[in-house]
């Protein structure tokens, strides 16, 4: 029968399926004017090896995309979203009340109030409905965050985050023995 036929998986279908690996971790930001400081959690996440996915989802301007995100991230495997947004930053509070993922938020700096306004939006759930909040702009930091819950998932993940940390203590250290010489 049909079953018998042995499967041969080239390299390059291989390659393609670890391209297509499904995402681990979810990158939403309320428009495309938040990408310049959201790429730098792609960045993060592309050096960790994190499958993860990145799109646009605004609380008001598509509000039932937004809904249906939530609603379906958990069910599609994300294990942690990432949220990006500015202004009157509704977007990751808002996805929190929809799933039981952790989520991230990353109040995004915009031209008024110096993202102030952003991370007060964020920062300031009420009790029930927890958000994660990185500093303004600090989208590396949420990156990392996510690495380090999915190191509960994953023990890999962890550590990798112990090499990284090793890492960025052994470059300061090189950059202040430079200084004293
Ligand atoms: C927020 O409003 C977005 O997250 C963005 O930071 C801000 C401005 O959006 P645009 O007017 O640039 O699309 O929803």
């Amino acid at each position: 029968g049909k079953s018998d036929i042995p499967i041969k998986i080239s390299v390059a279908q291989k390659l393609d399926l670890e391209a297509k690996a499904k995402p681990l971790v979810g990158i939403i930001m309320g428009s495309d004017s938040d990408l310049p400081v959201m790429s730098a959690a792609c960045a993060v996440l592309e050096d960790f090896g994190v499958p993860f996915e990145v799109t646009i989802v605004s609380a008001h301007r598509t509000p039932h995309r937004m809904s249906a995100y939530a609603i379906s991230a958990s069910k599609r495997g994300i294990k942690t979203i990432i949220a990006g947004a500015g202004g009157a930053a509704h977007l990751p509070g808002m996805v929190a009340a929809m799933t039981p993922l952790p989520v991230i938020g990353v109040p995004v700096k915009g031209s008024c109030l110096d993202g102030v306004d952003s991370l007060h939006s964020i920062v300031q759930m009420p009790r029930g409905v927890p958000v994660a909040t990185v500093a303004i702009n600090n989208s590396t930091n949420a990156a990392l965050l996510a690495i380090r819950l999915l190191g509960a998932y994953d023990s890999s993940y962890t550590t990798k985050m112990e090499q990284f940390l090793l890492k960025q203590e052994e470059e300061v250290l090189i950059k202040a023995q430079k200084l004293e010489t």
